[in-house]
């Protein structure tokens, strides 16, 4: 790689904390990170990316698998022989002036049988940054890897330097963005992004894209979720993994406070999970990463008063405001901006342009142990046991708050079916629903009906009384364009009649489309009767259409749509269609 990108230098990361401040001193005296007050936000940074490189960007991501249909219908494609010729050229001499930076770095708990070992090497002293936060990284993963296997992994900001050009504050190539991936060599290869998933490549790179291909071939799951624990008032913990697109609320879902006295709930992890079979036979879940990259506009003590603790301290910030004090600042943290803000852009902010302060998809980027919430078991290397999977989606219609599936392959059906509004965290069209199946569109590195089959064949291989419960959930539907239900910190009234279900404690009623609960613990949440009714209600005309809707959908898949699923399609449009089904 050196031969080929032509760096000044090239330095292995150790993932001391002396070489974190030396590489963020040099960002601070090139001007690209700015330190944040020492007083109100020690040991923290304020972050701006080029305008154009501010998400993931889809279009531009590959899966290069030897054969086409092996990537399926709904990822990129580009014959790999091809697409390696393309990248040797593309790679030739682009770290020309930069240091290549070398990032051994361990994904899962070090002493985990289920993490995986990757080695990034990047030009971008950003991600060098990041992945201390994000990952375990440096000295102890190369001891452990010993002469063992690891995902290798390229990253370029793809902006060679000439001799003597000064470089830009982000140096990026917006108009030649490569986000690849080698699922049969385990190989992944970024150019011209600096942002998020597309940078990180320990991220969805490999902790979704190549993991979910590695979890197929040895019988896991790689999965988009996060994961919590929860404790009853009478001191007995459960945990629970939860789907959702990208910027629809797991980091809020993880590092909930309940709005339930007595019901604890501890973050296992935000983002991410793998997930294996353990020796009991049951589910057991390892959060992969080790930090939170979570979009900070919306926190606020009172949405997500855990995570506003996080990064009080040793925090990276990326395209929010900056106040006048050197803090950071975002649309939803308080009512007010403060005056004399300076926008992500870099200008001081005028409230009256209707433009925001801090981009939609501005970030934090802090260490999970910082969390005041933070769930110890998040350490052991055998994983949490899973009680409860939930689904979601970002759904202003048709989807109740809360729906428990009949069977694990009706469960299936349920993350097959997630459609979500678009959000900032990809580029594009932002609020239009589209068809995001268990919540992994833009992360599977497989054909996704061969993703569906093989969450079928983990039921099939697991006992029904010991396998999760499976629920669809949806904190966003509204009436007369106001959400319906609070969320945050009430949606643990919905974990806890999940938790009390798992228990077989709760009552439910069946509807055309599963259990819903019979009653929920509302005490204290003053809600009109007839939003509760709109909450829970599952309306035929709009079911039979989303199952229609779903038909189509499916048929994307062809001969690698499991039948099981489609037997759950027809199923579910018999009960819409009988009039006494229940
Ligand atoms: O992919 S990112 O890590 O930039 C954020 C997300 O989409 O979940
Ligand atoms: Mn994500």
């Amino acid at each position: 790689m050196r031969a080929l990108c032509s760096p000044v230098s090239v330095y292995t990361c150790d993932g001391s904390r002396e070489e974190f401040d030396r590489i963020a001193q040099e960002m601070v005296l090139k001007g690209t990170l700015v330190p944040l007050n020492e007083k109100k936000r020690p040991h923290s940074f304020w972050c701006r990316s080029h305008p154009d490189d501010v998400a993931r960007v889809e279009e531009n991501t590959f899966i290069c698998s030897r054969n086409k249909e092996h990537a399926g219908p709904t990822n990129n494609w580009k014959d790999p022989l091809e697409m390696r010729e393309f990248l040797q050229e593309l790679y030739r001499g682009c770290m020309q002036g930069r240091t290549m930076y070398v990032v051994p770095y361990c994904m899962g708990p070090i002493a985990s049988p289920y993490a995986r070992i990757g080695v990034e090497i990047t030009d971008s002293p950003y991600v060098v940054l990041s992945m201390y936060l994000m990952t375990r990284m440096g000295k102890e993963v190369l001891a452990r890897l010993g002469d063992g296997e690891f995902v290798p992994g390229v990253h370029s900001v793809g902006r060679p330097l000439k001799p003597q050009e000064k470089d830009e504050l982000w140096p990026c190539n917006p108009a030649n963005r490569w986000i690849v991936h080698f699922p049969e060599d385990r190989e992944i290869w970024s150019y011209g992004s600096g942002y998020g998933g597309n940078a990180l490549l320990g991220k969805k790179c490999f902790a979704l894209r190549i993991a979910s291909v590695l979890g197929r071939d040895e019988g896991w799951l790689a999965e988009h979720m996060l994961i919590l624990g929860i404790t009853n008032p009478e001191g007995e913990k459960k945990y629970i993994a939860a789907a959702f697109p990208s910027a629809c609320g797991k980091t809020n879902l993880a590092l909930m406070q309940s709005a339930l006295p007595g019901w604890k709930i501890e973050a296992g992890g935000d983002d991410i999970a793998w997930i294996h079979f353990g020796p009991d036979g049951r589910l057991y879940a390892i959060n992969p990463e080790a930090g939170y990259f979570g979009v900070a506009p919306g926190t606020s003590m009172k949405t997500n008063p855990n995570a506003m603790k996080t990064f009080e301290h040793d925090a990276l910030f990326t395209n929010v405001a900056l106040t006048e004090d050197k803090d950071v600042w975002w649309e939803g943290m308080d009512k007010t901006p403060p005056s004399n803000l300076i926008s992500w852009r870099g200008v001081p902010y005028d409230p009256t342009a209707g433009l925001p302060a801090a981009h939609p998809n501005s970030r934090f980027t802090v260490r999970s142990s910082q969390c005041p919430a933070y769930d110890k078991e998040a350490e052991n290397p055998y994983g949490v046991p899973l009680s409860a999977i939930l689904f979601g989606g970002r759904r202003s219609g048709t989807v109740p708050l809360v729906t428990e599936a009949f069977s694990w392959a009706h469960g299936v059906f349920m993350g097959a079916s997630i459609s979500s509004e678009t959000t900032a965290a990809a580029k594009g069209e932002v609020g239009r629903v589209r068809h995001d199946p268990f919540a992994m569109l833009p992360f599977c590195g497989y054909n996704m009906g061969d993703y569906f089959a093989h969450w079928l064949s983990m039921g099939k291989r697991g006992d029904k009384l010991k396998l999760p419960r499976m629920y669809m959930v949806n904190w966003f539907r509204k009436s007369d364009g106001q959400y319906l239900w609070p969320g945050f910190g009430d949606n643990g009234r919905v974990l806890k009649w999940i938790f009390e279900r798992t228990s077989d404690k709760a009552s439910a009623k069946k509807t055309e489309i599963g259990y819903v609960p019979e009653t929920l613990d509302l005490s204290g949440l003053h809600l009109q009767q007839s939003h509760l009714d709109e909450l829970f209600s599952v309306n035929r005309e709009e079911w039979l259409k989303e199952a229609k809707e779903l038909e189509s959908y499916f048929q994307l898949f062809g001969e690698h749509m499991p039948d099981a699923l489609l037997q759950e399609l027809r199923d579910l449009e018999k009960r819409l269609l009988a009039t006494d089904s229940l």
